[in-house]
């Protein structure tokens, strides 16, 4: 393709593997020319994050536990001292407790609604102001959400209030900062195998389903995912802000 993305500095954090879409994002933000900095989920991860940023030239991995103040503030300085202004960041993940998409959401605790929503949609706010004040002259801020957020999908259960509740972020965030041209918007991806999907109950029979009604007739690719957030990410998006653009071979327009 041609270089969308030159001259953009972008923060990706979410990636957890090779299979996870924010690590399509950033391959494809790299083939379009940005520099990328890639956030880690402790000590732990760092090793495998720093190994995937070498293969992808990426400038900087900085560690980010999304529910740490600390760990935020620490993301705003570190950024800060790369001394180059940021155009874009995404936003790639989210968290349940594992028994909370396994019974009925009618019996979801305090304390695993607390968590789902501080892991998946409280961060978007968190990071965005952190990361606002060094997009300084504008920039693009995405999320990766899902159709659970409005419809009833089984076993979605906590999670899909928790992406409600992200979407509606999406919308006051666009509100907030439009007047620093920073827009921000969601990506609605269609389901797809990767680590956050693993030992969902029933999980190939929705890839099943997916591939037999959906308009297009078949899966999502994270490859076409990546190249929408190129798209929000570039200058080629500049009129769009507070929107869910759905990446999703068209199954949300579906009835049956
Ligand atoms: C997750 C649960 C139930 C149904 C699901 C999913 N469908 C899809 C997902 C149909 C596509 C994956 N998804 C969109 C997510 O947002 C997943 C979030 C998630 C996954 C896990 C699994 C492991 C765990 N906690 C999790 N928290 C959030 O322990």
């Amino acid at each position: 393709m041609s270089n969308l993305l030159e001259g953009k500095t972008a923060l990706i954090l979410g990636i957890a593997n090779k299979w996870s879409l924010a690590y399509a994002i950033a391959q494809a933000f790299a083939r379009e020319g940005a520099s990328l900095v890639l956030t880690y989920l402790g000590e732990r991860q760092k090793e495998a994050i720093d190994q995937l940023a070498d293969g992808l030239n990426a400038i900087r991995t900085l560690p980010c536990d999304v529910t740490r103040d600390e760990d935020l503030d620490n993301l705003g300085k570190s950024l800060h001292e790369l001394g180059r202004p940021l155009g874009v960041v995404v936003h790639s993940l989210a968290f349940a407790n594992r028994e909370d998409l396994g019974r009925p959401y009618l019996e979801t605790p305090r304390s695993g609604f607390h968590l789902a929503h501080d892991v998946s949609a409280y961060s978007l706010v968190a990071v965005a102001r952190a990361s606002a004040p060094l997009m300084k002259s504008g920039g693009s801020l995405m999320t990766l959400t899902y159709l659970g957020s409005t419809r009833v999908v089984p076993n979605y259960n906590v999670m899909g209030v928790a992406k409600a509740s992200l979407e509606a972020s999406v919308r006051y965030l666009a509100y907030d900062l439009g007047p620093r041209n920073i827009r921000v918007n969601a990506i609605s991806a269609g389901p797809v195998k990767t680590v956050s999907a693993r030992g969902v109950k029933d999980f190939s029979t929705i890839l099943d389903v997916v591939a037999q009604h959906s308009p297009l007739r078949r899966n999502t690719d994270p490859a076409e995912v990546a190249d929408a957030a190129v798209f929000l990410a570039s200058d080629l998006g500049r009129g769009v802000t507070g929107n869910v653009l759905f990446v999703d071979a068209g199954m949300q327009i579906m009835g049956l």
